[in-house]
């Protein structure tokens, strides 16, 4: 059996965060891992707390698992604080397997996950060891420094964060004016995923859920653009079937299509 482990906050609410990965692990028929980086106390209305776990306790969960149930690929998500993006940094240097890095800064109601002080360090000590970057609009500007008003800036902040070292650069067009394109830069060239948008607020964990679709594509050894192609396809059939829980921005749909 193939393994994935995410690297993340927990949502209690189940529709972000570990809860979502590992649900979004299952449904690709692979071993799920969690390792938490912080606890939000939150509801689809919003985020009331973020705690953060001391990055040393983060690096032991991560040390219990590498050398016993080692995975097959890994993301990270909400990290919090910049000394454990430095951190996860170091150890991803002796990972052997690839990692994917969902750059999360803020919650679906714009709360703040990780320090601002963590962005620099997320570009120049976490890209270079991404297998695959996935920022939406937002966080591919604050990473890049590129204020994207249209396709051109688009491509210059994914070559922008294509050389900061990341093996491949996915930025999301799920805040884009219009249908909801997402664009990947990799060692091949370009590649643009087109998908019509879906009006609705059900979209909590999108981000989440689509990063962990890829990892578990990377650990079943799934080549990369595939991979990305099935989770993009996974994440629209996800919002467009989403149950409509809770009474602000719901979750996804995370049980896969039956066909
Ligand atoms: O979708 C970004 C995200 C990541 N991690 C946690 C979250 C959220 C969004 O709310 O709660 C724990």
């Amino acid at each position: 059996m193939r393994v994935a482990l995410s690297i993340a906050g927990s949502d209690p609410s189940g529709g972000a965060g570990i809860q979502a990965d590992l649900k979004t692990f299952h449904e690709f028929g692979v071993y799920g891992e969690a390792v938490i980086t912080l606890l939000t106390v939150q509801n689809t209305r919003g985020v009331h707390r973020v705690e953060l776990v001391a990055p040393e306790l983060v690096l032991a969960q991560l040390d219990a698992l590498l050398d016993d149930i080692p995975p097959d690929a890994a993301k990270t998500g909400a990290l919090g604080s910049r000394e454990l993006v430095r951190a996860l940094g170091r150890a991803a240097g002796s990972f052997h397997f690839p990692l994917v890095v969902d750059p999360v800064l803020a919650g679906t109601h714009g709360q703040p996950l990780v320090e601002d002080s963590a962005i620099c360090a997320l570009r120049e000590e976490l890209l270079p060891r991404a297998a695959l970057v996935t920022p939406n609009l937002p966080e591919a500007e604050a990473l890049s420094g590129i204020a994207i008003r249209g396709p051109e800036e688009l491509r210059s902040a994914a070559e922008c964060l294509y050389r900061q070292g990341a093996r491949a650069v996915l930025i999301k067009g799920g805040h884009r004016q219009g249908p909801a394109t997402d664009v990947l830069l990799d060692g091949g060239g370009w590649m643009e995923l087109p998908a019509e948008r879906i009006e609705t607020r059900h979209t909590h964990g999108t981000g989440c859920t689509y990063s962990a679709a890829i990892t578990a594509g990377l650990a079943a050894g799934v080549e990369l653009r595939e991979a990305v192609r099935r989770a993009k396809q996974y994440v629209h059939h996800a919002i467009r079937t989403a149950p409509g829980l809770g009474y602000g921005c719901g979750p996804l749909n995370h049980f896969r299509a039956s066909s």
